[in-house]
């Protein structure tokens, strides 16, 4: 089968826009025609040699589309199907898996380290030479071909292009909110950054019922955004300094909980500085691999503030996809509003320019 995908093939150089060749699902994995791919910061940091992956590779690793063929043994998923497609394979059966913490299962990270499938192969090709899948799941290709168990079954009338959200940006943001924060009625939050995953950790807050919501970014637009997601104080960082406004707005306490959606050492630490006693806080942004952040032993000690990480909203995506399907549906969840650009695949380096602009909140590419 013939695919139209974005492929990068060095670090630094734009996505290239090819004819790749897929090969049919083996045992286990499944064919997704793609409707719609996200465009998320993590890909463009794996453009700019942020992130390592291995190349050349068809990026893309959020996603949505329908099922076109299933190799043997797969029973989760029929063709036909709608399906959101997870950048974190899991097992099911280890001790991570078992924990409620899949993301953090060994299998996953397999894929993610090597770009092939389990059995050591990729299902990509161009002229004979083989292309890597981004995160196991490449959505920056008409068709490809994943594990079926990194798949969620989503319902036949669900909207394709909303999905796609959920499939990344959602569920990391929403998600480090409910399952890595635990963030409580009442309690007060602050966000550094408000793009596209930040903008969730807002909404995930306010669905939670924290009485204080402060949203910090650089962007005029960013910080409307907030707002309009739930953000009851907005902070512009090239104005003022965030953590002394934090504190100044919490009466000098700090706040319960703060979350990292940029990937900086110094908002990383902004973002631990306006805690208050037990306060966590909680990074979701992506630094390179190699960076490493200190924090103050007086507070960490005496103080019981905590640093922590969350990958892929520390979920259970088979329970938690269902259930933001249920909180848009109820009206709680904004996704319409989320959804600011739409690019046809053939535009996706333009995508990718307009996020770097900071313009919108999340964009898709449709095929
Ligand atoms: P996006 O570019 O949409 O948002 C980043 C926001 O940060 C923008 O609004 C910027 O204006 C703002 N910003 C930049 N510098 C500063 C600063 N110094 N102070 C305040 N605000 C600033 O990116 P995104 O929302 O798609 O992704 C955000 C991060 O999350 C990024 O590092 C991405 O790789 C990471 C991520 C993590 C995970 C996970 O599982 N942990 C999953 N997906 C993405
Ligand atoms: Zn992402």
């Amino acid at each position: 089968m013939k695919a139209k995908a974005a492929i990068l093939f060095t670090v630094g150089q734009k996505l290239d826009i090819r004819e790749v060749e897929v090969e049919p699902p083996r045992s286990g994995e499944v064919m997704i025609r793609m409707a719609a791919a996200g465009i998320c910061h993590s890909d463009l940091h794996v453009m700019t040699g942020h992130l390592v992956a291995q190349l050349p590779a068809i990026l893309g690793h959020e996603g949505s589309g329908i099922v076109a063929e299933v190799g043997p043994g797969v029973t989760n998923v029929k063709p036909g199907d709608q399906v959101i497609r997870l950048w974190r394979l899991s097992c099911g059966i280890c001790e991570y898996c078992s924990n409620g913490r899949p993301a953090l299962c060994a299998e996953g990270l397999q894929i993610r380290m090597t770009g092939r499938l389990l059995d050591g192969t990729t299902r990509f090709k161009l002229d004979g030479m083989e292309i890597k899948h981004f995160a196991g799941v490449s959505s920056f290709s008409e068709y490809s071909v994943i594990p079926a168990k990194a798949v969620v079954k989503i319902p036949d009338d669900f909207p394709l292009d909303k999905a796609t959200l959920l499939g990344c940006g959602v569920i990391t943001g929403v998600g480090a909110v409910f399952n890595a924060a635990r963030v409580k009625p009442g309690s007060s939050v602050a966000v550094f950054g408000s793009g596209g995953v930040g903008i969730n950790v807002i909404q995930g807050a306010a669905i939670a019922g924290a009485e204080k919501i402060i949203a910090v970014d650089l962007l005029p637009n960013k910080l409307q955004f907030a707002k309009q997601f739930g953000a009851t104080h907005t902070i512009n960082a090239k104005e003022m300094n965030p953590v002394e406004v934090i504190r100044s707005l919490t009466g000098g306490r700090g706040v319960d909980y703060a979350f990292e959606v940029i990937g900086l050492p110094a908002t990383i630490r902004q973002a631990y500085d306006c805690l208050c006693r037990r306060g966590i806080a909680v990074v979701v942004g992506v630094t390179p691999m190699t960076t490493e952040v200190s924090v103050p032993i007086m507070t960490l000690v005496f103080e019981e503030r905590a640093l922590t990480g969350s990958i892929y909203g520390s979920s259970r995506p088979q329970i938690d996809i269902p259930m933001l399907i249920n909180l848009y549906r109820a009206g709680k969840l904004k996704l319409d509003e989320l959804l600011t650009g739409r690019y046809p695949l053939s535009q996706i380096n333009e995508a990718y320019e307009a996020l770097e602009r900071g313009e919108g909140l999340r964009s898709i590419a449709t095929f």
